[in-house]
């Protein structure tokens, strides 16, 4: 059995960009088949993704903002509780209106180190 608490996560599993910081708590070495992120985007924040080799699941615990599919130009209210799936690796846009924290959920599962390339994409890598 692996136990993790966010306050004793190494350095080395917090990634960062300009929008957001994601604390990595299960990555693909832990063997569960996904990793699980304790993620925060900033607030007032802009920020467009498309992961196009991975799923993902987020599920928002703080804050509020909204999602745009990019492909239908619909838009969702995020607030606690909502969870969104991008299960046709759906390029988005979030909004964050105030600071938000989310839950998120990759298959295959984050190495570690990943981050947006200049489309939103994360790498797969091994
Ligand atoms: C909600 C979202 O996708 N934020 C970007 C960071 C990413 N999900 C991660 O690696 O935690």
């Amino acid at each position: 059995m692996l136990i993790r608490h966010l306050e004793s996560l190494p350095n080395e599993r917090v990634t960062s960009a300009e929008t957001w910081s994601s604390r990595r708590l299960l990555l693909k070495a832990e063997g569960m088949g996904f990793s699980m992120h304790d993620t925060i985007i900033h607030a007032r924040t802009v920020t467009e993704m498309h992961y196009q080799n991975h799923l993902e699941a987020v599920y928002c615990i703080e804050g509020s903002g909204r999602i745009e599919d990019c492909v239908t130009g619909e838009i969702h209210e995020i607030q606690p509780g909502t969870l969104y799936a991008l299960d046709k690796h759906d390029r988005h846009v979030l909004t964050a209106d105030e600071r938000m924290r989310m839950v998120c959920v990759f298959n295959p599962p984050i190495v570690g180190p990943e981050t947006h390339d200049e489309n939103g994409v994360y790498p797969l890598l091994d």
